[in-house]
């Protein structure tokens, strides 16, 4: 028939590409490599509107690229282990494994049916031996290089989860992934060392990752250049950190976090009780509230310090606006300097004492009403006064203090050591044995993977469930060969996605976790696309990891991301987040049974800008579906009833050959709807051409090829079935993307603004190249000019070619 009917040949197409294996990636080194990826999906059982918001439109971009000649490779995969596998054992009685690979099964189906050009026969999941063998692997090197490590201390637990979480996973005090408040427990866990590249980690280099992840990272990894000082205590040395080594004789008063280990042993009988009470009272509230609260609370401990310069006693509070788990858990307060420690002071009544002081400026007052935090010089400061305070002298503070032996130079960061170990069943098995006699034992490289035993008995009881399979806990020594026992953790699923990347170069490798080679040749990953709530975890533990590797000597990138991009969000048709609870959720595979893929695709390109999202207009997608069917008839039959049209082959070339410029320029730019809008335009230019004398002359020709190759990255089934409608057999997915024609796809006229006397008075469209006499010819000509001009003198006359006609006349 002659009307657009997608579903007459969309599978049909997706089955002859993948009988051809069109997009099995044919690695052709005498083109330049491109490795685009998009974040790979958990296999939660479904692919939404976010997936295909978040797949489509780069998929689009790696058509064109290979259209463009690259080698483009453009992998997939499943970040497969995790809680929702497990959590659906224990609920419905399901076994995680068989759960996650059906799940695997139906969203590749689903995937298949968007049409992309993803490469299939590299597909892995990281909950299959033959990757997960590798994270133990990269785990074993690690903790020979002391990168990774065991160690007992507070942790954030998760009780629903029954797990610990790292810092990372911690948001606002609740658990990253259900919500709940997390607690703290005391527990030996293992650490990857991240802040050993804490430094490295707060360089981007050449990486183009969007600012806002730049500085989510940053201040994630926090680093504060200061000093530690010594005061003595009556329970021994208590050592502060502070960033202004510089407000020392500033300091009246210590604050402990309530968790600190002194407090106990600094408390007077008197305080005991108070004490006590505000300690509980802490441990019920997060860090943010903590943080957050404006209204300072604290209890003194009875004890005093001794200043390590003036030998002054000062008091020693607590109070929960200290953080046991930043610097270390206890500050020197300058209340006349610092906000916190100011509010502090004046609720408690506590000593303000001004020691920084602008420059020729007045004292602090007795009453003042909130602490100094500018730039002055030292006062009140004995031998340091008349320095300049603030950064400028924190040097020179330090190093009197360290002479004295009551001081250090010290740099800290909020970054900590990532907890890797999780005490859940789906993921990979810590490959670590304990021996009596040898301790801590990796297992050795030729005895992974550490198989993950089929049945588990899940009771979340807050243990890993392999802790009661006897079977697998029974190992040996790699040392002696006597009787060891397996550790039971496993890794927390950010290991998998720290590089998968990777993997996908090369993903049945036998015989190492990468190939070097393809590794050279294709890392970083030119385009590295997903959600913006990874800009911290995933893409931080990433770079960790390609230093790691980096120092194995698998690769000489610092960086696994060359360019970073983050899509939106599509919203409900109410704004809202789209979810199952609120009801409104539009469900993709609907929408292609009733409009088919390429409608679909083309409308999440044009809903809004790619990087900025929004809300799901549910009549919107009617624009496509009609804009699709247009272009339909606009390749088939003849010449357009209606009026002739009056164009010419310049007009036609023009609309061709400047939208080919246009919407390559938006390819590059990731511009996905002004792609869409450019082609819309088009059509309408080429409709009008169909009823022109254009028509059937290789102009029109030349308009409907280079059309058809435009739509192919956006509409890849249409472009398909319209280029061997036109009789050509190969596909139009391997054709080179068409060259712009300078020549015609600039316009020779230009519309000019005419002003009599410096005040616009008209327009004049004229030839780019035109001479002063021509322009000022049309420009007088023009009737709203000629008005103004009217019996007065010229005095003047100014044509900036391109730009401006000015007639300057007298009176
Ligand atoms: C004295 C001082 C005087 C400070 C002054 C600041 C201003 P950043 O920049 O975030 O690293 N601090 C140290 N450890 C803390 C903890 N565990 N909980 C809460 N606050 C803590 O902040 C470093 C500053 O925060 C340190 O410098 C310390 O206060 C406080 F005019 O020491 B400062």
């Amino acid at each position: 028939g002659n009307r657009y009917n997608p579903h007459a040949f969309e599978v049909s197409w997706q089955q002859r590409w993948e009988a051809a294996g069109l997009y099995t990636f044919q690695d052709d080194p005498s083109r330049p490599a491109h490795y685009a990826l998009t974040m790979f999906p958990y296999p939660s059982g479904n692919l939404h509107m976010g997936h295909w918001y978040a797949y489509v439109a780069p998929d689009a971009r790696a058509r064109w690229m290979r259209m463009n000649g690259h080698n483009v490779l453009f992998p997939m995969g499943f970040d497969a282990f995790g809680l929702p596998a497990e959590n659906a054992a224990i609920k419905r009685g399901l076994d995680p494994r068989a759960w996650t690979y059906q799940n695997i099964a139906d969203m590749t189906g689903q995937f298949k049916r968007m049409g992309t050009m993803i490469d299939w026969s590299r597909q892995f999941n990281t909950c299959d031996p033959e990757y997960y063998r590798w994270n133990q692997w990269f785990f074993t090197e690690m903790f020979r290089r002391g990168l990774a490590y065991k160690k007992g201390g507070l942790v954030n637990w998760c009780p629903k989860d029954q797990t610990v979480l790292a810092n990372e996973q911690v948001v606002n005090g609740h658990c990253e992934r259900c919500g709940t408040a997390v607690e703290r427990r005391e527990l030996s866990q293992w650490y990857l060392k991240i802040t050993e590249y804490a430094d490295e980690l707060l360089e981007f280099g050449d990486a183009d990752l969007p600012e806002r992840v730049k500085t989510m990272q940053t201040n994630w990894i926090g680093k504060s250049v200061g000093a530690e000082v010594d005061f003595d205590t009556p329970a021994g040395v208590e050592t502060v950190f502070t960033t202004r080594p510089d407000t020392l004789m500033g300091a009246t008063f210590l604050v402990l976090a309530p968790e600190h280990r002194k407090v106990a042993a600094l408390t007077t009988p008197e305080q005991a009780a108070e004490v006590q009470a505000y300690v509980e009272l802490a441990g019920g509230k997060t860090d943010v509230d903590r943080q957050s609260a404006t209204e300072k609370t604290g209890v003194f401990t009875g004890s005093y310090a001794t200043h390590p310069i003036t030998g002054h006693q000062l008091p020693i509070w607590i109070a929960d606006y200290v953080l046991v788990t930043y610097g270390t858990g206890s500050i020197m307060a300058v209340p006349a300097h610092d906000g916190r420690d100011f509010d502090f002071a004046r609720k408690f009544g506590l000593e303000v004492r001004e020691v920084i002081r602008q420059e020729g400026g007045e004292a602090m007052p007795l009453d003042a009403q909130e602490a100094y935090t500018g730039e002055g010089v030292l006062v009140n400061s004995g031998e340091f006064d008349g320095l300049p305070g603030g950064k400028a002298s924190i040097e020179a503070v330090v190093a009197r203090l360290s002479e004295r032996g009551v001081a250090r130079a010290k740099t800290t960061y909020r970054l900590r050591d990532w907890l890797v170990s999780r005490q859940r069943y789906w993921g990979t098995p810590i490959p670590i044995v304990y021996c009596a006699e040898h301790g801590a034992q990796p297992v050795p490289a030729d005895q992974l993977p550490v198989r993950l035993p089929d049945q588990a008995t899940f009771t979340p009881a807050g243990q890993s469930p392999l802790k009661t399979d006897e079977v697998f806990k029974a190992a040996t020594c790699p040392v002696c060969g006597g009787p060891a026992e397996r550790d039971t953790d496993t890794m927390d699923t950010f290991v998998d996605s720290s590089w998968y990347m990777y993997r996908f170069l090369n993903p049945h490798l036998d015989s190492a976790a990468v190939d070097v080679d393809a590794t050279r040749r294709f890392m970083p990953i030119d385009l590295y696309t997903g959600g913006i709530e990874h800009a911290i975890l995933h893409l931080l533990y990433s770079r960790f990891w390609t230093r790691v590797m980096r120092d194995l000597g698998l690769t000489t990138q610092s960086e696994p991301f060359k360019v970073v991009r983050n899509q939106g969000i599509i919203l409900g048709p109410d704004q809202e987040k789209m979810s199952k609870s609120r009801g409104n959720v539009i469900d993709p595979d609907d929408l292609v049974r009733e409009y088919g893929v390429d409608t679909v695709r083309t409308y999440l390109m044009f809903i809004a800008p790619w990087e900025v999202g929004g809300p799901w207009d549910p009549s919107g997608i009617n624009g496509p579906a009609k804009w699709l069917a247009r272009v339909y008839t606009l390749f088939s039959g003849d010449r357009a009833p209606g009026p002739a049209e009056d164009m010419t082959d310049g007009d036609v070339r023009y609309a061709v050959h400047s939208t080919l410029a246009k919407v390559s320029g938006d390819f590059e730019r990731l511009s996905f709807n002004t792609i869409v809008s450019s082609l819309m335009e088009l059509t309408n230019v080429l409709v009008k051409a169909k009823r022109s004398r254009v028509f059937g002359t290789p102009v029109w020709d030349e308009a409907l090829r280079l059309f058809n190759l435009m739509l192919a990255p956006v509409v890849p089934h249409l472009a398909e079935e319209l280029w061997q409608a036109g009789g050509e057999r190969d596909s139009v997915h391997l054709q080179a993307w068409p060259a712009v024609d300078v020549q015609a796809a600039t316009r020779d006229t230009v519309t000019l603004g005419v002003q009599v006397s410096g005040k616009v008075r008209g327009q004049v469209s004229i030839s780019k190249t035109a001479t002063q006499a021509e322009a000022m010819a049309a420009a007088r000509a023009e009737p709203g000019v000629a008005k103004f001009l009217d019996g007065k003198d010229t005095v003047k006359e100014i044509y900036v070619p391109g730009k401006i006609i000015n007639i300057v006349v007298k009176g």
